[in-house]
């Protein structure tokens, strides 16, 4: 696609960006997958400053290309890397006969569209300076944009390695790797699905993910908490009065970041050395107790820019991208939560995800008492994600719970 013409108008120097652009066939898949690597080299930038001079070659950039604004865009910019991704070296490996990857193989939409290694987390080394310019034409969460190199670099040199990956393989059993995702959608209220989540080898939470009190219809284990500083914050303010007490840490819990914005990288920077806010929306704030005791370096990760991107791209393209709001539009923390599933287990059973019905219950699973109704906050687009679920169910690549209300409507159905 091309370029927004005002890109253009910025002296960007001399960026050159490789790309590895992987094909996958998918003839026969846990066991060989032949995979074909294209690498494109392209030169980006026609004004280099005083004393560069074109070069013919790629090379190595070492400063930070200037600063670019969200604002300087009148709707979502498409560059010739935007299909660019980290990719690990080999995918995940596997012995599961029911590996949702199977499905993902036969399906003629979705077997172009995933990528089984693309990578996942990001860790202290991931950015080098030609990756810090290519992620600076993206917005957050998916890239740089508007941020300075100086602030940025500072938390991610702080990032920890984890000692494992997110999920283990199974090696007794039949191999297969389950997990449950658990939304906290209203579908949930009364569902006693709670012993059924909790018999997965897996359990993945986000956000106001309520325990204490909704055990029999949500489960009691969880085995990874996807959140943002936002999310973990913001839950434990706005869900009180329905007892939410704050982010589940069971004994050996992973953590998962999503770092959304600048506020994320000043959150993971105080995390990791222990200390008060220091800069930003939550100067001041503790992020320790925010998680129990459990906070571990080892088990602590941080979602990359290009998996969050690739989400985006791929699975969840909302038109409003197109608009003058593209910069505010991602996908939810669940929608993010249910991919890293999808990349890392070998089955998917999704729990209070929204469905077709989603008007017959309350918002939240802990709002027992009033039923609300799901609240279309501009920045996410729920009917494409809604459509998504319902896609990736009847494709046999996920497994939605779904059920027809015991209650009737109270409201006749209208459109957002
Ligand atoms: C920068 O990092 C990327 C991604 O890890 C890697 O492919 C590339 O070779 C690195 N570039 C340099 C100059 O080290
Ligand atoms: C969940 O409930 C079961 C059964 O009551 C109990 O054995 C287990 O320890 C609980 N797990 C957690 C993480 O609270
Ligand atoms: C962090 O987790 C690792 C691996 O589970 C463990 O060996 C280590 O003792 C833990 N560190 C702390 C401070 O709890
Ligand atoms: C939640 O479930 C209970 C038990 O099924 C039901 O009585 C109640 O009305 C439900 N609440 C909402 C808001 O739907
Ligand atoms: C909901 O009701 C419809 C029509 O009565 C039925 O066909 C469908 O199987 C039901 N779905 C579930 C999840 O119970
Ligand atoms: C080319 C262009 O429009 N540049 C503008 C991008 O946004 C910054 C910050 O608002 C302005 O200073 C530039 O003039």
């Amino acid at each position: 696609m091309a370029l927004v013409g005002k890109v253009w108008i910025f002296p960007l120097l001399c960026l050159a960006v490789v790309g590895i652009i992987i094909h996958a066939s998918w003839q026969d898949l846990s066991s060989s997958i032949r995979w074909t690597a294209v690498v494109r080299i392209r030169d980006i930038g026609e004004t280099p400053g005083p004393g560069l001079g074109l070069r013919a070659t790629a090379s190595v950039p070492e400063t930070p290309i200037p600063v670019m604004y969200k604002k300087n865009f009148t709707k979502l910019p498409q560059w010739d890397f935007e299909e660019v991704y980290n990719v690990d070296e080999s995918p995940r490996k596997t012995t599961c006969q029911h590996s949702l990857w199977k499905s993902v193989e036969t399906d003629p939409n979705y077997r172009t569209a995933f990528i089984p290694n693309i990578r996942l987390f990001m860790e202290k080394n991931s950015i080098n300076m030609s990756e810090w310019n290519r992620l600076s034409h993206f917005n957050n969460p998916f890239g740089f944009m508007e941020y300075h190199y100086d602030d940025v670099m500072a938390a991610l040199k702080l990032i920890p390695r984890p000692t494992e990956p997110l999920i283990l393989q199974k090696t007794g059993g039949d191999g297969c790797v389950r997990c449950a995702v658990v939304g906290t959608g209203g579908i949930l209220n009364g569902s006693k699905m709670g012993k059924e989540i909790d018999a997965h080898d897996y359990v993945f939470r986000m956000n106001a993910a309520a325990i204490d009190g909704f055990e029999e219809d949500v489960g009691n284990k969880t085995s990874v908490y996807v959140h943002t500083a936002h999310s973990i914050t913001a839950s434990t303010i706005f869900y009180k009065k329905f007892g939410y007490k704050g982010a589940p840490h069971d004994k050996g819990i992973k953590y998962v970041l999503i770092p959304e914005g600048m506020r994320d990288f000043q959150w993971l920077t105080s995390l990791v050395k222990g200390e008060r806010v220091s800069v930003g929306q939550y100067r001041g704030w503790r992020p320790g107790p925010y998680y129990g005791g459990q906070f571990n370096e080892s088990r602590f990760y941080v979602v990359h820019q290009d998996f969050l991107r690739y989400v985006r791209n791929r699975f969840l393209k909302s038109r409003v991208l197109s608009s003058a709001h593209w910069a505010m539009v991602r996908p939810t923390n669940g929608a993010f939560t249910l991919f890293l599933a999808l990349h890392t287990c070998d089955t998917v059973d999704a729990y209070g995800f929204m469905t077709e019905n989603h008007r017959d219950f309350s918002n939240y699973y802990f709002e027992k008492a009033v039923k609300t109704r799901v609240i279309f906050y501009t920045n996410h687009d729920y009917n494409l994600e809604k459509d998504t679920w319902k896609k990736l169910h009847d494709s046999k690549i996920i497994k939605l719970y779904q059920r027809n209300s015991s209650i009737p409507a109270t409201e006749k159905p209208k459109e957002p």
